[in-house]
């Protein structure tokens, strides 16, 4: 497989306004879009106040393992914004380590609009939910309900009707759904991240031994449920 455009091209492509633009990105693009691609935003980092530091580390080790067992796959950290703190970690601990950059690169952008306006081509996205699994609340699980439409919300509740902490789900996105149109995103994984918001249910209370566990065990059956779609 020849290269795709890196994560600095990436964002510059971002930082000018401009989907894929030129004419060599765009072939390395497309040649790309048969790897089976997974894109997820860094689960429970903001509404739910995980600490970056300690995301950041299980993020790189949770990648690094799924990588090593499963070859024919690319992995997608998202966020909305280039001063994003968990990129900038992710980035700089991976720079460390042993990682194929390109299975695993760091992308800026709305998870909903990857490839209408990214040019890039993810087939799964994750959602960082709430445990009844409703649409609405904030942050990333606001914007992927509204952008799926009401069917995300019927197929989710066919086939869960709600998640423990450290547990995800793969939902089928109906192809009527914009999400499957616009961006050819086939199925969502909701998974149920760490609490440490004393606002929000399952707060750990700065237990940091349980919420390092559970956020690997988060991180563990998203990629799980991404292998089972990929094999
Ligand atoms: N595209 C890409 N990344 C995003 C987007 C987006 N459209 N929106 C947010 N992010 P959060 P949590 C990033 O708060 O901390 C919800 O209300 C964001 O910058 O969505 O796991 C649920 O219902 C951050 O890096 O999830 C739960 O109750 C990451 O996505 C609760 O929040 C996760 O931020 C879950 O909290």
């Amino acid at each position: 497989l020849s290269s795709i455009p890196d994560d600095a091209n990436l964002e510059k492509m971002e930082v000018e306004g401009q989907a894929v633009c030129s004419a060599s990105s765009h072939a390395n693009q497309v040649s790309m879009d048969n790897i089976p691609t997974l894109a997820f935003p860094s689960i429970s980092t903001s509404d739910f106040q995980f600490d970056h530091e300690k995301a950041a580390d299980i993020i790189v080790k949770k990648v690094a393992e799924f990588l090593n067992k499963i070859r024919n796959a690319r992995l997608v950290l998202v966020d909305l914004s280039h001063k994003s703190k968990i990129l900038s970690l992710v980035k700089a601990k991976v720079a460390e380590k042993n990682i194929d950059t390109q299975k695993f690169f760091t992308h800026v952008g709305d998870i909903t609009y990857l490839y209408s306006k990214g040019g890039l081509q993810c087939n799964v996205i994750v959602n960082a939910a709430n445990w009844r699994l409703k649409p609405g609340g904030g942050g990333v699980n606001a914007a992927i309900f509204n952008a799926a439409g009401p069917e995300l919300e019927s197929a989710t509740k066919q086939k869960v009707k709600s998640l423990s902490p450290g547990n995800a789900a793969v939902v089928p996105l109906p192809s009527s759904s914009p999400l499957f149109t616009r961006e050819g995103v086939t199925h969502v994984i909701h998974v149920l991240g760490p609490n440490m918001n004393p606002q929000r249910p399952n707060y750990l209370n700065n237990d940091y031994i349980k919420g390092c566990k559970i956020l690997e065990d988060a991180y563990t059956s998203l990629f799980e449920g991404f292998a089972s779609i990929v094999r």
